[in-house]
């Protein structure tokens, strides 16, 4: 280490950087994948902000073979010059001072992904090095960063300056910034970034940002591997060319959230071809929008904030649907296509197999609720309602959206048609048998326990594995609901025939939550709840189905991750003897128990869970010392979105594919992928 002076601001900066080092939970939620990934969006968003003010519209990101990440945009490059008051570079500032943006505010920063904004000195702060490269005014300037233990003072020094910033005097006429890191494995309990996490983010945020090219580059893996793990889309196709080089994939919508909308709206029958678009500003906030109908029944909205996900909602959503059910009903008694005696729409009539995309920006925002991922700022709520008006009237007046119009007005009657009839029979079913009301839980086995956090629901395939599992369970903690036969397919159905169905009843009252605008967490009975399935196709159908029913009608219960998935073993290993039993739970694991047990093995395939004794299915699969769980949570609903459409929805194509294609049920199947597994456990960091 070559001697520096530091000045008394060097020392403030520096005792920062410390600060996140030793409590890095406080900046970035947690140490695990997601802190991970967030270290990253960090810089990202940096090269965005630069993008979204017009002096960029390129951004590469790219992971080397070492597990170092770069970020590099072709924006105005950050300044190199001394700043007056600091007396360090622009480069340094950015690097080794805290982010003032209200991190201390409790309001102001989220543990579940979402928030990011606490600066590009946190990433520094947790990195092992990290190295600056600006291309600005003619030359090539450069700065690099490191983290090392320190033996004299016994601690850790984080992001201190290896090298000052220095002009390179390469010259250039290239202009931008281009960031390159090693994430701290002291820090991090994982440094291997996902590529799905990073793709799937990289995606939204191009969609986000009309025009703007964004490339992800993975030097770990070429193209082929990719694409024959899986990767990419139905297509699989060898890419022969190719075949050597880095996966690579480049994001780029000259629709912005129109595309977006096209997006999530692949594979559903569309009531118009051209999604629904506009953008405005208000009172300081700029709203975009874009919506198209298609003829199912569910609504889907996703809504952004600042480029950030708000799935939970709020204040902007609410103008959203205000302005809208204002809007389309005005619409529908100015152009006659309702009766003047005729009731209003109510909101949800128009928001029937709406899909819509809402993008907002604005200043101090506030995040709240379960996730910190709704927002809490009650001004956002009329400027954008406006908007949506202005918008839509604006929309409504070109003659080219005419029939859009018309057709929406046409969905929304025979929404309402249904409405009214549902409320008919759901009235007359409420006098004899409310839901709020079942007592008698079909074949639920109850446990005796009373607390919610403790106890666990299984919801077993079969009423055979049922009985096993009812046998092996500890009573006091584990509750058993058996589902014989499908229940029924949720995608494809309103409210009113999904209540109608006796599983799905019986497993709402055990869950106690009530479900869609009524649900309420803080009444679920089971803080787990966890699926059992075979490991085949039968088992696979169910578990996207109960999938399916949570995501859209008891999402929360899926973003708080009390969703499971039970993982039976597929094989066990034993002596004839049986001095040795070994479970195996993938073929992976089934060498190494094979390897383990040694000469004279012995393979026992589970073709089902009916095939296991209460014995082995408590030590394999329930017992919470030894089992293998695996939780869904709701990392990317839009992922999650398109692949319920796929497999869930009309269009038989691209499900027949998928289920070839994953016909390997050892591995994880895709499914579960883009829902996003964690082992169980692996949250409970911090
Ligand atoms: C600041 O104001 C003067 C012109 O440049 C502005 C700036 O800082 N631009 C900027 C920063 N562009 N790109 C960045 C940036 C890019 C990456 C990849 C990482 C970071 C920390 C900043």
């Amino acid at each position: 280490m070559e001697k520096k002076r530091y000045d008394a601001s060097d020392i403030t900066v520096l005792e920062g950087l410390e600060a996140v080092r030793l409590r890095p939970g406080m900046y970035i939620g947690s140490t695990g994948p997601k802190g991970l990934h967030h270290v990253l969006w960090e810089i990202v968003d940096n090269a965005i902000d630069e993008a979204a003010n017009g002096h960029a519209d390129k951004i590469d990101v790219r992971i080397y073979k070492d597990g170092s990440v770069s970020v590099e945009d072709n924006g105005r490059g950050i300044p190199t010059d001394i700043h007056p008051k600091t007396k360090v570079s622009g480069v340094q500032v950015v690097f080794t001072q805290l982010h003032a943006g209200g991190k201390f505010d409790e309001h102001n920063y989220s543990f579940s992904g979402g928030l990011h904004g606490v600066g590009a000195s946190v990433t520094n702060a947790l990195s092992e090095w990290l190295k600056v490269r600006v291309w600005r005014g003619g030359t090539t300037w450069e700065m690099e960063f490191h983290s090392y233990y320190n033996k004299a003072k016994k601690k850790y020094e984080s992001g201190v300056p290896k090298k000052p910033l220095v002009d390179t005097k390469v010259k250039t006429k290239k202009h931008g910034t281009f960031v390159h890191f090693m994430p701290d494995r002291e820090v991090f309990a994982t440094t291997d970034f996902q590529l799905t996490t990073i793709t799937h983010r990289l995606n939204e945020l191009a969609f986000l940002n009309k025009g703007l090219t964004i490339t992800f580059t993975d030097e770990r893996i070429t193209r082929n591997e990719f694409l024959s793990q899986g990767g990419g889309d139905t297509n699989v196709q060898l890419d022969l060319l190719g075949a050597t080089e880095p996966y690579s994939v480049t994001y780029r919508y000259e629709g912005g959230i129109s595309d977006f909308v096209l997006y999530l709206n692949e594979g559903k029958n569309k009531l118009y071809s051209k999604p629904l678009y506009y953008k405005g500003e208000k009172d300081g906030i700029l709203v975009e929008f874009s919506i198209q109908h298609t003829s199912e029944f569910t609504e889907s909205m996703f809504s952004f904030v600042n480029n950030i996900p708000t799935p939970e909602g709020g204040f902007h959503e609410m103008g959203f649907r205000g302005g809208l059910s204002r809007v389309l009903n005005q619409y529908a008694r100015d152009n006659k296509l309702v009766k003047e005696k005729d009731a209003h729409f109510l909101g949800d009539d128009f928001r029937e197999g709406l899909t819509a995309v809402l993008s907002i920006k604005m200043k101090n925002v506030q995040f709240e609720g379960q996730t910190k991922t709704k927002l809490g700022n009650p001004e956002a709520r009329t400027p954008v309602d406006n908007i949506v008006v202005e918008g839509l009237r604006k929309l409504a007046a070109a003659p080219a959206y005419k029939k859009a119009f018309e057709d929406i007005i046409k969905k929304a009657q025979g929404a309402a048609k249904v409405r009214i009839a549902a409320r008919q029979a759901k009235d007359t079913a409420r006098a004899k048998n409310s839901i709020d009301n079942i007592t008698l839980v079909g074949k639920l086995a109850a446990c005796s326990g009373r607390t919610p956090a403790h106890n666990e629901l299984f919801i077993v395939e079969g009423d055979s594995a049922g009985g096993t599992a009812k046998q092996a369970r500890v009573r006091q903690f584990q509750s058993i609901l058996p589902l014989r036969g499908k229940p029924l397919n949720v995608e494809k159905k309103r409210l009113d025939q999904v209540l109608a169905n006796e599983e799905i009843r019986t497993l709402i009252s055990a869950l106690g939550t009530g479900i869609g605008n009524d649900f309420n967490l803080e009444k679920l009975n089971y803080h787990k709840v966890i699926i059992l399935s075979d490991a085949d196709q039968d088992g696979f159908h169910i578990r996207c189905i109960l999938l399916t029913f949570f995501f859209r009608y008891m999402r929360p219960l899926v973003s708080a991750g009390h969703v499971y998935i039970g993982m039976p073993p597929l094989y066990k290993v034993y002596k004839a003897n049986g001095s040795v039993e070994e479970y195996a739970y993938d073929d992976k694991e089934l060498q190494e128990k094979i390897e383990k047990v040694g000469r004279g093995y012995l393979i026992q395939r589970y073709k089902g869970l009916g095939e296991m004794s209460a014995e082995q299915l408590w030590s394999t699969t329930m017992d919470p010392m030894r089992r293998n769980l695996t939780q869904v949570t709701l990392e990317d609903a839009v992922a999650a979105e398109n692949m319920i459409t796929m497999l869930m929805g009309d269009k038989v194509e691209g499900r027949k594919e998928f289920l070839n294609r994953n016909a390997n049920f050892n591995k994880q199947d895709a499914f579960i992928d883009k829902v996003k597994l964690n082992k169980e456990g692996a949250n409970e960091e911090e």
